[in-house]
């Protein structure tokens, strides 16, 4: 997935179709003196109708649509004749798509399922038509009731990744370039602080077909849950992830400190950041010689409460190891 085309947040008009009419048609034929009513219900308004599919990852589809409208029922005519129904209009939505009301900002509901179906303005019902209002004191009703117009309101549609492992990091901590050697994603990858201004998802193809979503956020710094640098606008993509993996570069003057005011920052966003599963993966590892690295593990044993490995994507060193640890970690039996 390449930065343009990722789109999270999309503004749409959606207006339903208005019921049709119901007729107050009455029956003439030569030589039937009274034929009576005979006016059939006007069909329903066509619904907007936002539908969970598994294949979509962005709201990206959407971007240049502003406008979506269902069609109107028809009218009822003679001889009973109900109008045909009018055409809904069906848009498809990834999952983990939170839909709310442009006006209140009220989460009208969320997408989690594939084929799920959300009908976000309902179309008019029909009128009835003039034969269901015959009665013993009225048998020729020359009324029949007008259908019920649509409805229409904006929607703001909204992303939340499902992504199974997120990666979390100060700007630079190498996560773009981890995500471009685990996964087949081509994310932009430089040396310089917030490379990343959009989310970039790959999926880890792994030994014996086994698969799991990594996603990649742009870095977060002190200060981000307060809306500091721009990673804080896409920490609730990371809300869903059942992992969350720490990325530190080795270089870091204090690990430890850095993996706590992330830790920190997650927590200010959402204390139940923190109740998810954590891997810290010790980046750019290629840059300590062994005698460094028995340093750093000195300070950083038991003193993290959390596991931690060393890596290194340029070198390609602890890959397999961190992609069966992510594995594991997903797919522990949950007690
Ligand atoms: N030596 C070494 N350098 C690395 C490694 N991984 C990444 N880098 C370098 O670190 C710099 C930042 O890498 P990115 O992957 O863009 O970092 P990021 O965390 O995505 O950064 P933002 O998108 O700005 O948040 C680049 O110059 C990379 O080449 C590694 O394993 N070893
Ligand atoms: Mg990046």
């Amino acid at each position: 997935m390449t930065e343009g085309n990722f789109v999270d947040y999309v503004k749409i008009h959606v207006s339903s179709g208005n019921g049709g009419k119901g007729s107050a048609h009455l029956h003439r034929e030569k030589y039937v003196a009274k034929g009576g009513p005979d006016g059939g219900d006007g069909g329903r308004g066509g619904h907007v109708i936002l539908r969970g599919n598994k294949n979509l990852w962005t709201l990206f589809h959407l971007k240049f649509k502003r406008h979506v409208k269902a069609g109107h029922g028809e009218h009822g005519s003679k001889q009973r004749s109900t109008g045909a129904d009018g055409q809904d209009e069906i848009i498809d939505v990834p999952l983990g798509t939170v839909i709310r009301d442009t006006e209140t900002q009220e989460v009208l509901h969320e997408i989690t399922e594939d084929g799920q179906e959300i009908v976000v303005a309902e179309g008019g019902k029909g009128g009835l038509g003039n034969w269901h209002f015959k009665s013993s004191t009225n048998q020729t009703p020359r009324y029949a009731q007008p259908g019920i117009p649509g409805e229409e309101h904006d929607v703001t549609l909204e992303l939340k990744i499902l992504a199974d492992v997120g990666l979390v990091g100060f700007p630079n901590a190498g996560k773009s370039t981890l995500l471009s050697v685990i996964t087949a994603a081509k994310p932009k990858i430089a040396d310089y602080e917030f490379t990343t201004l959009k989310p970039n998802l790959g999926i880890v193809e792994y030994r014996d077909f086994k698969t799991f979503v990594v996603a990649d956020i742009p870095g977060i710094i002190e200060g981000a849950a307060e809306g500091k640098g721009i990673g804080h606008r896409f920490l609730r993509h990371i809300e869903r992830n059942s992992t969350l993996l720490f990325l530190i570069p080795a270089d870091a003057k204090d690990i430890k400190k850095q993996y706590e005011i992330l830790l920190d920052e997650l927590r200010r966003y959402n204390p139940e950041m923190l109740d998810k599963d954590r891997l810290i993966a010790i980046s750019k590892s290629d840059m300590l010689d062994s005698e460094l690295k028995a340093e750093i593990k000195k300070e950083l044993d038991g003193s993290l409460g959390a596991p931690y490995i060393f890596i290194s994507s340029v070198a390609q060193q602890g890959l397999t190891e961190l992609k069966d640890k992510l594995w594991e970690m997903l797919n522990k039996e949950t007690v």
